[in-house]
């Protein structure tokens, strides 16, 4: 299987992320995405490939114009107030308040955040477009005819909805992905989101539509970040009715359980006749995870990764959570050479 990789995604490392009350060195760091390919080399996965440039279009298929420009300029503009730290939002447009955007940048931040533990850094823009850019070439690869690719993309993507960032997320690979499946002939896509947190991003993105099936198995909401979307009845809506399923999980949830809940969502995804498939490729589940719920072993990523090969489907694997560093490789390969049926 081809790796997409390129090693300025280090452009991301911000120095602070907000935890338990703290500002602490972020979980969401360079070091996650050198462990995953230094394993992917060492298993010989097969070749890696640096990205294509694909500019601001494909980017504005799923995010608004505002919002992208935003991103593009938020560091600069933070930078100009006389700000000496990263930028962190500290009001938001809360229920009752007005929903304009804002002028000054202080203001901006919060509109477009979803969470504030992501501070936005120097190289933010510029690595989150790199990230995005490994999903569009790893797509790229499906429309060429492979039958796997996997996007080591970093920043993650899979909280950035249409106009929000957040939960370490800035522009939702998973979905620029799906939508440049779309775009070049795949007449319906799933996206298969196997993070630990719900992909709250992919499902805002997609949750009118019925083209682009998103179902996603995840901590349950009512105790677990994003909080405020993942639930089992938010089904999508208008014709996208039915084609967004939520299977929450409660905290302590082992492989056995998770794997009936991932064999519903296969079910939906072969009923739902897609032509290709994303999979939003967290291994926050793994029961070493430091800021998880879920006690996943190591084989078993290899277990459910030819349970997802099963479906027979052009299938892109795209980078997102997972936080037990020195593990993360072992388990992100495993799942894709279970998928490759090398398990
Ligand atoms: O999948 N999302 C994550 O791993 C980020 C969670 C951020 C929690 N503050
Ligand atoms: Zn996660």
């Amino acid at each position: 299987m081809i790796t997409v990789y390129s090693p300025e995604h280090r452009l991301r490392d911000a120095r602070t992320e907000l935890h338990r009350g703290e500002l602490v060195k972020p979980f969401e760091c360079p070091e996650r995405a050198q462990y995953v390919i230094d394993r992917v080399r060492s298993e010989h996965l097969g070749q890696v490939i640096a990205p294509h440039t694909f500019g601001r279009a494909p980017l504005l298929r799923v995010h608004g114009a505002g919002y992208v420009e935003f991103l593009a300029s938020a560091w600069v503009e933070w930078l100009a107030t006389g700000a000496r730290c990263e930028a962190i939002p500290d009001c938001w447009p809360a229920r009752r308040m007005t929903q304009r955007v804002p002028v000054a940048i202080a203001g901006k931040l919060g509109y477009y955040a979803m969470a504030c533990e992501t501070s936005i850094s120097a190289g933010t823009w510029e690595a989150a477009c790199i990230s995005a850019d490994v999903a569009l070439t790893g797509a790229q690869q499906l429309s060429s005819g492979a039958r796997g690719a996997f996007a080591l993309c970093r920043p993650p993507g899979h909280h950035a909805g249409h106009d929000l960032y957040g939960g370490y997320c800035f522009l939702n690979n998973a979905a620029i992905a799906a939508q440049y499946l779309r775009d070049r002939g795949a007449v319906r896509v799933a996206i298969l989101d196997v993070d630990y947190h719900h992909g709250n991003g992919t499902q805002d993105i997609f949750y009118d539509r019925g083209d682009v099936l998103v179902a996603s198995l995840h901590g349950d909401p009512a105790t677990t970040f994003p909080y405020f979307s993942g639930y089992a009845d938010e089904t999508g809506s208008g014709t996208g009715a039915g084609f967004n399923m939520n299977l929450p999980l409660p905290g302590g949830t082992g492989f056995g359980k998770w794997t009936e809940a991932l064999q519903a969502a296969l079910g939906q995804i072969s009923s739902f006749g897609a032509d290709a498939l994303v999979v939003s490729l967290g291994v926050d589940t793994f029961v070493g995870d430091p800021i998880s719920a879920f006690t996943l072993g190591s084989p078993d990523f290899g277990t459910y990764g030819a349970l997802i090969g099963q479906l027979g489907l052009p299938t892109l694997f795209v980078m997102e959570g997972g936080y037990a560093v020195a593990e993360i490789g072992l388990n992100v390969v495993n799942v894709l050479c279970g998928f490759e049926g090398q398990t």
